[in-house]
């Protein structure tokens, strides 16, 4: 595939990049930053769907210029946007190839980039300490009318250090802003952060933290990506980019920031203190928990590029830019898991979006053996993710594409009998945001497997025809009205003579949900035996 080596200086690079490829819109019309900001969004997202361009707005109510008045949202709402920041081809990459592109990264730590030290960068051009701090100087948004305040980060990405090792780990955990010093932050026990900070907890001691909004876009990805072992999210992100990021020493914390980051937020999680935070509009598309107490962030210092351009997110229903990410980043980590395991016969996986890219995982396999769904639910019923993803796993067999969800439903409605192919697991481990759970049930839900592949473990029977038409074995499983390979090859190859155009007019969608089975690509693996009919 044709690589585009994207090295983004800062969120400015990439916003300039969109902006020459007509992914942006900037938004100059007043817009106020309690529910309005995030309804434009959101509307762009629902009416315009994967066509929504990133925004950036300008004349935020409140925050007249000189002063910060610059916010920029939704440039990673769609696959074709995330390819072009891997640097790979937009319109040809689809999810499928950036989870490979993804692994790949990952695993070849030789191209891992660590940061490049520098003594000085933008971000150090303002630095405010003591009365001079304000975290409402920035235009933090109030992004869904039920938030329980203004969300500081939501795609920012947090520093911190273990105390043991002396690594840093970077990483994604909302945070609410409280007053002109302190934000609540979600960390989750599960996480990275959070065994950083139980270790801080056992000494009874504060954390220090950098909270970052508005860096480069390669570690922006990264910082919400789970890995199977330990990285330097950084240095991965030096991999994407194709060089290192330049970082400069914060002034009041022994941490180290993107020098060329837009706002740089230093201080420390107090271990002792904890306040209420929340509720926020969550991936589910729900308010699904109320607020709950959360460990305080208290500010010593702040530093920001002149002009500084806020970044941030609205989460909520699908899709959203956490939902384009994660459904990359899970369909990475779940397919390395499977490898890892060794469970047979996996060929894709795919956290679709409809389920917000954490509710539903869909796994493509060549079935050898029967009970392979069941090895492939409970693999991924046991990672670190379940807890807050794969609420229900879905089995296909190779021919059905993961991330077609009409395939996907085309196959469960016809290859799954329900008292054989359903499996329900009762109270399993979970997270408290899903919405289905009674308050007084929650950290528990049902899982659920649904195995739509056709079962491996039937007699040949010649009433159903032959593979191919009228030669080979016996079929085990009623012939699909799918071409055959010959027959599509010559009706692709001849197309032109029978002189069809689509129409210019309809409703609905521009390709057929069985495109694939005229793909020549498909049919020439299928002529390889690398797929199964
Ligand atoms: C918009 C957004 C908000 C997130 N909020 C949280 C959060 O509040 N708490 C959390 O544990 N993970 C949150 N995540 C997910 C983490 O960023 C992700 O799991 C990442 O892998 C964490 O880094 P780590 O693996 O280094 O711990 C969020 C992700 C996104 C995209
Ligand atoms: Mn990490």
């Amino acid at each position: 595939m044709a690589a585009f080596p994207l090295a983004f200086a800062d969120l400015r690079a990439w916003i300039d990049y969109l902006e020459r490829h007509g992914q942006l819109a900037r938004v100059e019309a007043p817009v106020h930053w309690h529910s309005e900001l995030g309804l434009v969004l959101r509307r762009a997202w629902d009416v315009y769907g994967d066509a929504a361009p990133a925004l950036l707005f300008t004349n935020i109510i409140d925050y007249p210029p000189p002063g910060p008045h610059r916010l920029f949202t939704g440039a990673l709402r769609g696959h074709h946007r995330l390819a072009m920041l891997m640097g790979l081809d937009p319109a040809a990459a689809g999810p499928a190839q950036l989870v490979e592109h993804l692994l790949e990264l990952l695993h070849d730590r030789r191209r891992h980039l660590p940061p490049k030290q520098v003594h000085d960068g933008p971000v150090l051009e303002n630095v405010l300490t003591g009365d001079a701090i304000d975290l409402f100087r920035f235009p933090i948004p109030h992004w869904n009318e039920r938030d329980g305040g203004r969300y500081l980060g939501t795609l920012h990405c947090v520093i911190t250090r273990d105390p043991d090792s002396g690594a840093c780990n970077y990483g994604t955990y909302r945070m609410q802003a409280f007053t002109a010093n302190e934000a609540a932050i979600n960390i989750s026990p599960s996480q990275h952060i959070g065994g950083h900070f139980a270790k801080h907890l056992r000494r009874r001691r504060p954390m220090e933290a950098a909270v970052v909004i508005g860096q480069e876009p390669a570690l922006t990805l990264l910082a919400t990506c789970p890995t199977h072992d330990p990285v330097a999210e950084i240095e991965v992100a030096g991999a994407l980019r194709g060089a290192p990021i330049e970082v400069v020493r914060c002034r009041t914390v022994d941490l180290e920031v993107p020098a060329h980051a837009e706002i740089v937020v230093e201080g420390y999680v107090d271990w002792q203190e904890r306040r209420m935070e929340g509720p926020f509009g969550e991936f589910a598309g729900y308010h699904g928990m109320p607020p709950s107490p959360k460990p305080v962030f208290k500010v010593n210092a702040v530093l920001h590029r002149d002009d500084p351009i806020f970044r941030g997110t609205l989460e909520g229903h699908p899709v959203n830019e956490d939902h384009v990410m994660s459904s990359v980043l899970f369909s990475a980590y779940f397919t390395e898991l499977l490898r890892r395991l060794g469970v047979p016969g996996v060929r894709r996986v795919a956290m679709p979006l409809d389920a917000a890219g954490y509710g539903h995982c869909v796994v493509s396999i060549r079935p050898s053996a029967a009970g392979q769904a069941d090895m492939i639910a409970h693999a991924l019923w046991a990672s670190r993710l379940s807890p807050f993803t794969v609420k229900h796993v879905i089995v296909v067999d190779e021919d059905i594409d993961p991330w077609n969800s009409e395939q996907v439903n085309w196959s469960i409605a016809w290859r799954v009998r329900a008292t054989e192919d359903i499996k329900i697991w009762p109270r399993h481990r979970s997270l408290r945001t899903d919405p289905r759970i009674p308050p007084e049930e929650k950290d528990f839900c049902d899982r659920m497997l649904i195995d739509a592949t056709r079962p491996v473990t039937w007699k040949p029977r010649s009433l159903w025809g032959y593979e191919g038409v009228e030669k080979g074995r016996p079929l085990r499983f009623p012939p699909s009205t799918k071409p055959s390979t010959v027959l599509a090859r010559q009706v692709n190859d001849g197309w032109q003579r029978y002189g069809i155009t689509p129409a210019p007019c309809y409703n609905g969608k521009p390709a057929g949900m069985m495109q694939s089975w005229w793909e020549s690509d498909l049919i020439q693996q299928h002529i390889d035996g690398r797929m199964d009919p």
